[in-house]
């Protein structure tokens, strides 16, 4: 098993990893992006390869593109916070918010950048738009907070104005924070109404396995079909699932142990993002992943969470990544409220390319040995996770301890 991990070659998006370390952990450097952005709460990547984020309304423009070396405002922005944003598959860009405007013209919470100019979209939408997805044939669908006639939080664009996909929600039900499109068309809603996630078959919607008992955040579909949900749940239907869990269209299963947070109240996964391979990078509010130490976003192989790249840290607040997003050329981008992402100053976002691991005794990517690495080991050994078996033969076993302390006492080159 471990010569399979050894020789594994991941493809990531047009970018090729051949994985020569023992363990398969990925340390590799995060890189800040210019000087940052005030915080972030949505990503998206154009065709062009540039990144457009979203930003709270707290100064500054609230919508910018970064080009490969700097930030400037995407036309002349919209007036307010954007909280969603979704590329189309011919390239326009739309962005959701709590705005009036965009490129100076009138455009209430929704808006169409076409690569040169901001257009309105029909007569908008009366409240907050705070999710954003698309189908298989380009259908869009906006998730927020308000109402078309006597419809609520959910909306189809219909090619020139707002359609109601009705019957689901009733006014005072709280947030859509989250809209996916499954491969089938329907269209599942994640938020903090009752239940939590619902499912849109095109004529009814319905709670999914029974809800969950918190808010949801975030959805992503992977390739297989399967439904992820991450949120502020510790439960799917009946099975315990702590802050994220996976519907296979029967049955709500857990992600390993989930995520956790050493405060227990501030802990959630606000973020997921599919990779070109399969594979899930979950972002949110947390500390470990499964038994991985992972600072606020983590990586899942399919069975057990890696840390990516020593995650993202805040000094004076809680870090959170609240956005993910991958260029075409398989680079991640995580925003969210951080000033540190890896060993490097990064003020809210910041890159990442997938790399293995240099220095194994840094168990959780630091860049610097103490004494967390050795309880963060102890914790993935005591749950037989593979980045724990060390010297990669023979699984999780003592050996592995003495071979680990050996190179944490050893330092690092
Ligand atoms: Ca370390
Ligand atoms: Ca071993």
């Amino acid at each position: 098993m471990r010569s399979t991990f050894s020789q594994a070659t991941v493809v990531t998006h047009g970018a090729v990893l051949a994985l020569t370390a023992s363990v398969i952990a990925d340390c590799a450097p995060w890189s800040p992006m210019g000087n940052g952005l005030v915080a972030v709460t949505a990503l998206a990547t154009l065709n062009d390869g540039s990144v457009v984020a979203g930003c709270p309304y707290v100064a500054g423009p609230t919508i910018q593109r970064w080009n490969g070396s700097t930030w400037t405002v995407l036309g002349t922005g919209v007036d307010y916070g954007v909280s969603a944003l979704v590329t189309m598959p011919n390239g326009d860009l739309i962005a959701g918010g709590a705005f009036t405007t965009a490129g100076g013209n009138p455009a209430r919470s929704v808006a169409r950048w076409d690569g040169n100019n901001w257009h309105a979209m029909g007569t908008g939408l009366n409240g907050e738009v705070r999710a954003l997805a698309v189908g298989p044939n380009g259908e869009l669908y906006a998730g927020g907070l308000f109402s078309l006639g006597n419809q609520y939080d959910v909306a189809m664009w219909t090619g020139n104005g707002w359609a109601a996909l009705g019957g689901g929600f009733n006014g005072g039900e709280g947030y859509i924070f989250a809209l996916a499109v499954m491969p089938n068309g329907d269209v599942v809603a994640g938020g903090n109404f009752n239940g939590k996630i619902r499912r849109w078959d095109g004529s009814t919607w319905t709670t999914i396995g029974g809800g969950v008992d918190g808010a949801v955040y975030a959805l992503a579909v992977m390739p297989n079909g399967d439904l992820v949900a991450g949120g502020a749940f510790l439960n799917a239907g009946s099975t315990p699932a702590r802050r994220i869990a996976r519907w296979n269209g029967s049955a709500w299963s857990s992600m390993a142990n989930g995520m956790v947070n050493g405060n227990f109240n501030s802990e959630w996964v606000g973020s997921l993002k599919v990779l070109a391979n399969g594979q899930l990078v979950a972002g949110g509010l947390f500390e470990v992943a499964g038994s991985a130490p992972a600072s606020s976003i983590a990586r899942w192989d399919g069975t057990h969470w890696w840390p990516l790249g020593g995650g993202v840290k805040a000094l004076n607040t809680q870090n959170q990544v609240r956005a993910i997003s991958v260029t075409p050329s398989g680079v991640i981008i995580a925003g969210g409220v951080f000033n540190r992402a890896g060993a490097s100053l990064a003020a809210n976002v910041a890159s990442h390319i997938l790399g293995p691991n240099t220095c194994l005794a840094d168990f959780d990517c630091s860049n610097t040995l103490g004494a967390d690495d050795v309880f963060e080991f102890l914790n993935a050994w005591f749950d037989a996770h593979p980045y724990a078996d060390f010297n990669g033969r023979d699984g999780t076993d003592v050996q592995d301890i003495f071979e680990f302390l050996n190179a944490w006492f050893a330092g690092c080159p």
